[in-house]
């Protein structure tokens, strides 16, 4: 891997122009935090167990104690880590721009601990626990499977599984930004998740330049630039390309 990487000017253009910027980020993102992403060959989190078998309410109910000790593992993991040059970066591109939304699928919380503001947390926080009945403000205790103090069931990650709705705030205001801006970017992602994988498409559709980040690209057809890099090394290039 090349350490500096061509950034197109006409991107750089269309940043400087733009008013309106959203960003989607995916595991790739927090990669160099040493987060381990979901899909990919040895490092994925998914090569070790598959995702039936623990991120849907089926496989948590038939096995809660086994669901619980995955995600108490990651959240281990996770708390260890620190926002990388690329989570910084976005930070500072929000700075730039007075409507800036970054909509992450990343449950980690490492954007707002770069400093970015206005972050939608489109599958949830690995560090929230939500009641399965769904009562406010349940009360964790070190049980193996947690229970809520106010009904008695379990308590679960407040995180958003497999064949479960987005937050409905979540979804509307993504979708909103993805379908008002004029640039955007995906970022670290697969784009293998819907809905999320549909907001380049919804942007792109409504007359937004659209850029894809990923050391891997998809492929996707809706992209108007595609920058084959990981994005601690683009984001920080990109930054200094605007300020040249
Ligand atoms: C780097 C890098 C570096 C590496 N720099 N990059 C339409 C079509 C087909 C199916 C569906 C559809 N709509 C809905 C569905 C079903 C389903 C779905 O999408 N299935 C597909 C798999 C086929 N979607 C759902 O079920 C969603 N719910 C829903 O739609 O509900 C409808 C409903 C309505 C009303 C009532 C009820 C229901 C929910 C999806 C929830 C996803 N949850 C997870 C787990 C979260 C909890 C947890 O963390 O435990 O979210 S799954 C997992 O995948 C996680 C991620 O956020 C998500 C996306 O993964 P991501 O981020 O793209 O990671 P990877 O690993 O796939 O990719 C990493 C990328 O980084 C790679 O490309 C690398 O190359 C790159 N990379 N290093 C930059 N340094």
């Amino acid at each position: 891997m090349s350490d500096s990487a061509e950034i197109p000017e006409a991107l750089v253009k269309a940043l400087r122009e733009a008013s309106r910027v959203c960003v989607l980020t995916g595991a790739g993102v927090s990669a160099e935090s040493g987060v381990p992403t979901f899909r990919e060959a040895q490092t994925g989190l998914w090569e070790q167990y598959r995702p039936e078998s623990l991120a849907t309410m089926d496989a948590f109910l038939a096995d809660p104690a086994f669901v619980w000790k995955w995600y108490r593992w990651r959240r281990e993991l996770v708390a260890k880590t620190e926002p990388n040059p690329g989570h910084l970066a976005l930070a500072e591109l929000e700075e730039r721009y007075e409507d800036f939304t970054l909509v992450t699928q990343n449950v980690d919380r490492l954007h707002r601990a770069a400093g970015s503001r206005n972050v939608i947390e489109f599958h949830g926080d690995l560090f929230a626990d939500i009641c399965i009945a769904g009562c406010a403000d349940p009360a964790a205790n070190d049980d193996e499977i947690p229970f809520c103090n106010h009904c008695g069931n379990f308590l679960r990650p407040g995180v958003v599984w497999f064949g479960e709705a987005i937050p409905q705030e979540a979804l509307y205001r993504s979708s909103e930004a993805a379908e008002r801006c004029d640039v955007m970017l995906c970022i670290g992602t697969s784009s293998q998740v819907y809905p999320a994988a549909g907001l380049s498409g919804l942007a792109r559709q409504n007359g937004a330049v659209t850029v894809e980040i990923n050391p891997e690209p998809t492929g996707g057809p809706e992209f108007n630039f595609v920058i084959a890099g990981p994005s601690g090394l683009i984001l920080p290039e990109l930054i200094s390309s605007l300020e040249q």
